[in-house]
């Protein structure tokens, strides 16, 4: 399927970043092998079983960041310094999560996501984002994993399409009649790395037809400088590194472990310290108690209809 050379690897090398930077800026993504310990990444793996044992109504590429709203591990994971790191070489020192999601290809079922850009469904200004899925699960081109095309984030933002002709998660599509899929390159992972794209960057994934599940989760970094509009769609970011610029948006607070809302994850205690120290720093407002479900099914609706801008 794939017809160009496989991404370049980095690895924790003094040069890593000269190359992932290299490589972004040429192609629009880049892969960075092993970021995440094996024991964490085998913590993210029971997160996602316990999220679709609780919400079993939704399909499991669904498991978008409401439901994780006060999510002790999941906020643990998206505030990693190992991933935020990798953030802040784009970004700078201060930076925010605004939206980070499970997308879960169940084994012979799961959807394809068909071609994008990350930009077109977000509301952002200005568009200073970068968009990094860890790999909870081996990704292959038999399971679906991604398909970036380089060079495609110098292409302006294009129009989103509704599409129900196919199973796909997003429900649309940007007009891909110009695309040559030949073109495209299939982002292979192992549990715990990592790829970045940049969000102009066309790519998409395609249905899992293996007999083993395809997860990752897929984190929306953006500088603090940068204000996120789509009020109806997105919570309030999360301060994940750095300084909130005042006036611009306004964060939640870090939730501490309790036990019932997530998994009891190992580094829960020294999470709860973080938690606090990081929520006595700052001035965060409360989030809405809207039930989590009402608004993860209010972003799947917006997918469907297509509203996702508005
Ligand atoms: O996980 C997938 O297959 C698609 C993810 C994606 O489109 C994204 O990270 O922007």
């Amino acid at each position: 399927m794939t017809a160009l050379a496989p991404p370049p690897d980095t690895h924790a090398r003094p040069d890593a970043h000269a190359q992932v930077r290299a490589a972004y800026e040429r192609d629009g993504f880049a892969v960075l092998r092993g970021v995440v310990d094996p024991d964490t990444i085998a913590e993210a793996s029971a997160h996602l079983e316990w999220l679709t044992a609780r919400y079993p109504e939704l399909s499991p590429e669904h498991l978008h960041h409401p439901l994780m709203r006060d999510d002790a591990f999941w906020t643990s994971l998206v505030t990693d310094p190992r991933l935020v790191d990798i953030a802040e070489g784009f970004l700078g020192p201060d930076i925010a999560c605004f939206t980070a999601h499970y997308i879960c290809k169940p084994a012979r079922t799961g959807m394809a996501v068909l071609w994008h850009q990350d930009g077109a469904y977000w509301q952002l200004d200005p568009m200073e984002a970068l968009t990094v899925w860890l790999a909870i699960d081996e990704t292959t081109a038999e399971n679906g994993c991604l398909r970036m095309l380089p060079g495609s984030h110098r292409t302006p933002l294009q129009p989103i399409e509704l599409r129900s002709d196919v199973p796909n998660m997003l429900c649309s599509s940007l007009d891909a009649r110009g695309i040559d899929p030949a073109r495209a390159v299939d982002i292979t992972l192992r549990p715990g790395d990592v790829s970045i794209h940049h969000p102009q960057l066309i790519h998409g994934s395609e249905p899992n037809r293996s007999p083993t599940r395809r997860c990752g989760l897929d984190i929306g970094y953006i500088r603090t400088s940068t204000r996120v509009s789509n009020r109806e769609l997105y919570l309030n970011p999360v301060l994940v590194r750095g300084r909130p610029v005042p006036g611009v948006n306004r964060y939640r607070s870090w939730p501490e472990y309790v036990e019932g809302s997530t998994i009891p994850f190992r580094a829960r205690e020294a999470w709860n310290a973080r938690a606090r120290s990081m929520n006595e720093s700052q001035q965060f407002s409360g989030e809405t108690a809207e039930d989590v479900l009402v608004q993860t099914r209010r972003m799947i609706e917006r997918l469907r209809e297509g509203t996702v801008r508005t």
